[in-house]
């Protein structure tokens, strides 16, 4: 049997807000207490995990004083001293008070975008003190309903010109800080400015620092706008913007669920532990993920427990499809090259283009070739279902 207990080494993460959501929908209130971020840390602690996330107001209410602030944050500090959790990431809520009703760095009110800034100044320099090294940025609120509202240019603007301004906030600070963005479609705007991980990766290439700034692709957002997750996480990874990643579990067509970790789509969630697996992708295993409202705390434990039992479970299924005889045979059979297309490829020059203008190809023959992908993907589904020791 084996072994599925998480380690330290698994890297993986939750957010105060995950273990610690009540189950308030829009249709329903709380049906869980309140637990205080040290009482979340020690039920982390206990279900194994590595490290904890937090915004700045999971942390410290928006209205705390400063006292109770300081207590706050000396009990958390005390729990994760007890647990020996880390905190890898932190982030600022833009999204729940109502002054960002209309966004925060888009909103159509200079105030609250220059309060927008201020708290998440603040909330950067509560991440560090905690020991952040990556800070997310989920733009909850930039969008629209009616975009009678606004200009989409203005608000891509007022966007670049929110992170240039934190950009240089964290140099000039000297943080060892790095920020990924978070996309999503809609919800809870009708529509969301930067929709997806694509759309990120082109709005970090226009930035003053993009060195600074990578991606956070989640599972259900990217689910949302029906596109395959993985595919979206390898091209930031080749990108080299791959800096955090946020993993749960939609149903196509929903509102985003956050629900556990593979609970869903265990295929596609085979294909993305299979990929950060094959490419040694090191950083957090972060699951933004929550509950079924039907659960307590010890539900939530089960929760939190399943996420990384069923990353661990397919990251072996990964290592077994690597180490099928028969998967790897067909792969070498559909990927057999005679190299003599070698001469064209790589870089362009006119001796390649003569030379392939006048190359002959049997269109008919190769259009014919049987490419055994039904077998192979069998193949995969046999592992996944557990008959192909
Ligand atoms: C929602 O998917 C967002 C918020 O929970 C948070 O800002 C971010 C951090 O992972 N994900
Ligand atoms: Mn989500
Ligand atoms: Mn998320």
């Amino acid at each position: 049997m084996s072994d599925y207990t998480p380690k330290p080494q698994n890297k993986f993460t939750f957010g105060l807000w995950t273990v610690g959501n009540r189950g308030v929908d829009p249709f329903g209130s709380a049906v869980r207490e309140h637990k205080s971020p040290a009482e979340l840390v020690r039920l982390l602690g206990e279900v194994g995990a590595y490290g904890v996330n937090f915004h700045d107001n999971d942390l410290i209410p928006i209205d705390a004083t400063p006292s109770e602030a300081e207590a706050i944050k000396r009990e958390f500090r005390k729990a994760l001293s007890d647990t020996g959790l880390v905190v890898p990431m932190a982030t600022t809520n833009l999204f729940s008070d109502p002054v960002f009703k209309d966004g925060a760095f888009t909103s159509n009110d200079s105030k609250v975008r220059a309060y927008a800034l201020q708290k998440t100044m603040n909330a950067i320099d509560l991440g560090v003190e905690f020991g952040a090294k990556t800070y997310v940025f989920w733009g909850g609120r930039e969008g629209t309903e009616t975009d009678s509202s606004k200009s989409a240019v203005k608000s891509i603007e007022r966007s670049r010109e929110a992170m240039n301004f934190l950009c240089e906030y964290v140099i000039d600070k000297k943080y060892d800080l790095k920020f990924a963005l978070e996309a999503k479609p809609n919800e809870p705007r009708g529509d969301i400015y930067n929709p997806t991980t694509g759309h990120m990766l082109a709005f970090i290439a226009t930035l003053d620092h993009p060195e600074m700034v990578g991606v956070n692709p989640e599972v259900a957002h990217e689910h949302m706008a029906g596109i395959n997750f993985m595919h979206g996480v390898a091209q930031a990874w080749e990108a080299g913007k791959l800096f955090h990643i946020d993993l749960n579990d939609q149903y196509p067509g929903r509102y985003d669920q956050d629900l556990r970790f593979g609970s869903r789509d265990i295929k596609a969630a085979f294909y993305l532990v299979k990929f950060l697996e094959d490419v040694k992708y090191d950083g957090s295993r972060h699951f933004d993920a929550h509950s079924y409202r039907t659960e307590d705390y010890e539900g939530v434990k089960d929760f939190a427990r399943g996420c990384m039992r069923t990353y661990m479970i397919l990251k072996e299924k990964a290592g077994q499809f690597n180490a099928d005889q028969e998967v790897q045979s067909l792969l070498a059979e559909i990927n057999a090259d005679d190299g003599s297309m070698n001469q064209y490829f790589g870089k362009y020059d006119a001796k390649k283009a003569s030379g392939l203008k006048e190359q002959s190809f049997d269109r008919v023959a190769l259009g014919k070739r049987g490419l055994r992908y039904e077998r192979l993907d069998q193949l995969t589904i046999d592992i996944l279902l557990g008959i192909r020791k």
